[in-house]
């Protein structure tokens, strides 16, 4: 549905390589709706949380202290069919992998440094929405150029 939410995430890499300007362009650009974006320092309990379906995984640990080595940019992404073409733009899980012209097979190399995070489904779209931004934190508001996006 046209109100389908991803929460895409720069990890800390993506912000410390100043990469955040080049990679919201794209889901601008492909026509998606911002309805929430901030520059976040985040705590390990959320880190923990975000990923808790890997808490078994042996990365666990080094992934949540990847995520909690600086700022993140959060963002609530709206669209027709937004998870799953958010997951297209940003390309596979390795980077190395990833097709050229993704966000990962752009800009990335390693599985452990692969920049960005994508929803996996609409629920866990609105899961990690709920997750990330507090209440009054996403906006309301369509853009006038909808129009000329969608029929
Ligand atoms: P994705 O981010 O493509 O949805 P995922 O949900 O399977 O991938 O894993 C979440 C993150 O965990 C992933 O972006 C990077 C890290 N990760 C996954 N598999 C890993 C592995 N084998 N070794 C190290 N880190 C891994
Ligand atoms: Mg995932």
């Amino acid at each position: 549905s046209s109100t389908e939410r991803s929460y895409v995430m720069i990890k800390p890499d993506g912000v410390q390589r100043g990469l955040v300007g080049e990679i919201i362009s794209r889901f601008e650009r492909k026509g998606f709706t911002i309805k929430g974006l901030k520059l976040f320092s985040c705590p390990a309990a959320l880190a923990e949380e975000h990923y808790k379906d890997l808490s078994s995984k042996p990365f666990y640990p080094k992934l949540v202290k990847y995520i909690t080595s600086g700022p993140v940019v959060c963002l609530a992404l709206e669209g027709p069919g937004v998870v799953a073409s958010a997951r297209k733009l940003i390309g596979v899980t390795n980077p190395l992998q990833a097709e050229p012209g993704t966000i990962r097979g752009d800009l990335g190399i390693e599985t452990g440094r692969n920049v960005i995070h994508g929803s996996d489904s609409p629920e866990n779209g609105e899961r990690e929405i709920a997750l990330w931004f507090k209440e009054g934190e996403l906006c309301e508001w369509e853009p006038t150029l909808t129009p000329w996006l969608r029929e």
